[in-house]
């Protein structure tokens, strides 16, 4: 090699850089050696350890019914379909969002989630067979309609989904896949392969097709590796992009998915959008960027949380209506129930599925909580907590059963508030678990209504007719499924065990399940519809509350507001950073 001497310097000098530069190199070699050497004698649990160190260093996995395969071979492929970033661990050129898939564990645990307790499993054996009974009826009557009709035995299409059909197939491609139902998986899969179309030209809820369509198909796609799930899910994001053509990007609650022209709902005031619906995009629409590497899905819901993070808010809450064109809110009105729930769920799981580098999400949901805690957390004279309603400042003292999910939202979002709030938030989530299941126990049926009230002398109980309808709503179970995970008190599968038998009791109809008009009654009135999210949310949390833990494991997966597994997220760039310091 051949050293050209360098204007200015002396070959001595020159001598001496080189070795300088050189015991700076093995310094720096040793250094990094060092760090590497010392990850081994980390806990398993230390999260440095698991980035660096491959899966197989640190635990063996197995992924799907006793398989072979571990965590990291289910992302390998999804990655070589050219799906998702590879699993912690694996040396990866750099993507250009920065995210890394951070699988840790098999899907479906060691042994599909069976818990060894025969009890146990003979109530989720239980769920498995509702399950199935309310699949059969809706493919032998209602095939490719979007839900079935269990009394008059035919399908209802409804108009949330703008000519999309089957949605109870997308919504139940997980569920049963986790349930091992695969000859009923294999149908709703060929259902998708042959006959989803998505050219359709109608009024599509964007909320609703994203909730069940994007997130179903995301979570199918996650699953099973499936490459027909990903090319249609990725169709149906374009679809969804011209809804957010408005002057503030915030994305108009209604949209022909074929001309791509949005509009406003009828009944939304002044034409705004909803917080529940334009808040309720972010998980889906991230893991769209993630599997299209198109950053324009992930910059849509980035604007819409930069907006909301700006905007000053009253006392601190997120009012229900947002103008779509000024960008102002247009009514004070704040629940954490229909309208607004979905949102602050949103944030925390945007959090956690970024394996905790979103910060401004972390941010947004302790101020939104501690707004909600200041401002809407009641206490009964009968001692149980519940979330009122607020209007321009006057409080409301009813709570939505959609409101319920809220136990588990705070449940899971306990651990990484304040450390002094910890316990507190712990407590609050399960007092207001409690106050839900009150509002099942103090029916005939142990079915809980729409909406209950602690005004008017009553407690935990419906007083208008109008809210005493139980729709086969899960956000009652989904907290109890939540509240066992965390702290594995067994009240809660009693509790979910309490909503089985009443389900059979009042809801099961000779060909399906039904929503009952009236739960203080005990002769039913049924209302002839079995929802979609009976089979991709009531059921599911059923099934995972009699599980074991390593079904679908909290720290891999997040579930979006219709229950649908997503994949945790890892901003990589971070953790280089960290490593290099
Ligand atoms: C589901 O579609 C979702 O859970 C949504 O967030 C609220 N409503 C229904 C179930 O009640």
């Amino acid at each position: 090699m051949v050293f050209r001497k360098l204007p200015g310097v002396s070959a001595s000098g020159m001598g001496l850089r080189l070795s300088q530069k050189f015991v700076f190199l093995l310094f720096l070699s040793g250094l990094v050696t060092l760090c590497f050497g010392a990850l081994f004698f980390l806990p398993d649990s230390v999260r440095l350890k698991r980035i660096f160190l491959s899966k197989t260093e640190t635990q063996p996995v197995t992924v799907g019914s006793g398989s072979e395969n571990d965590a990291r071979e289910h992302l390998k492929r999804l990655k070589n379909q050219g799906g998702m970033t590879p699993a912690k661990g694996e040396t990866t050129t750099s993507s250009d969002h920065g995210f890394k898939g951070c699988l840790l564990k098999p899907p479906l645990g060691r042994d599909n989630g069976k818990p060894s307790d025969p009890k146990t499993n003979e109530r989720r054996e239980k769920v498995k067979e509702m399950m199935k009974f309310a699949w059969d009826n809706y493919k032998r009557y209602a095939w490719g309609k979007n839900e079935l009709r269990p009394l008059t035995r035919n399908g209802h299409i409804g108009n949330m989904f703008g000519g999309l059909r089957g949605a109870s197939i997308i919504d139940s491609l997980d569920t049963l896949y986790i349930m091992g139902l695969m000859e009923e998986y294999n149908d709703a899969k060929d259902w998708v392969q042959t006959s989803l179309d998505l050219n359709s030209n109608g009024e599509a809820s964007l909320f609703e097709v994203n909730i069940r369509y994007v997130g179903g198909l995301l979570s199918a796609y996650y699953l099973t590796g499936e490459e027909l799930y990903k090319s249609k899910v990725m169709e149906l994001g374009e679809k969804l992009l011209p809804a957010f053509n408005t002057p503030t990007g915030i994305p108009r609650g209604v949209i022909n998915l074929g001309s791509g022209t949005s509009w406003s709902w009828g009944w939304a005031s002044a034409g705004s959008s909803i917080l529940a619906e334009f808040g309720t995009l972010h998980l889906e629409f991230v893991h769209l960027s993630e599997l299209s590497r198109n950053p324009i899905y992930t910059e849509k819901v980035m604007n819409i949380r930069k907006l909301l993070n700006k905007i000053e808010k009253p006392h601190g809450l997120y009012p229900n209506f947002l103008s779509p064109v000024s960008g102002n809110w247009v009514q004070h009105h704040v629940s954490i129930g229909g309208l607004g729930d979905s949102f602050y769920e949103y944030l925390i799981k945007s959090y956690l599925m970024s394996d905790k580098t979103d910060g401004d999400a972390k941010t947004m949901y302790y101020g939104a909580l501690e707004a909600i805690e200041a401002n809407l957390v009641q206490k009964s004279p009968g001692g149980l907590t519940y979330m009122a309603e607020w209007r321009g400042g006057i409080l409301d003292h009813k709570m939505g059963h959609l409101a319920c999910f809220s136990g588990g939202m705070i449940g899971i979002g306990a651990d990484d508030g304040a450390p002094e709030k910890r316990q507190h938030y712990l407590d609050l989530a399960a007092e207001i678990t409690h106050t839900c299941h009150e509002s099942y126990t103090r029916s005939a049926t142990k079915l809980g209504p729409e909406a209950f009230r602690f005004d008017g002398g009553g407690e935990a109980t419906a007083t208008r007719l109008s809210d005493r309808y139980y729709i086969l709503r899960p956000e009652v179970i989904e907290s109890y499924m939540y509240m066992w995970r965390l702290t594995h008190d067994p009240k809660y599968r009693e509790w979910g065990w309490e909503a089985v038998e009443a389900l059979e009791q009042h809801c099961r109809v000779e060909s399906g399940f039904s929503g009952i008009r009236d739960v203080y009654t005990m002769t039913a009135s049924h209302d002839n519809m079995q929802q979609s999210f009976f089979l991709s949310e009531t059921l599911k949390y059923l099934y995972l509350l009699f599980s074991d833990d390593d079904l679908l494991p909290l720290e891999d997966w997040v579930f979006n507001t219709e229950a649908h597994p997503l994949t945790h997220l890892l901003a990589n760039s971070k953790w280089v950073f960290l490593f290099l310091l």
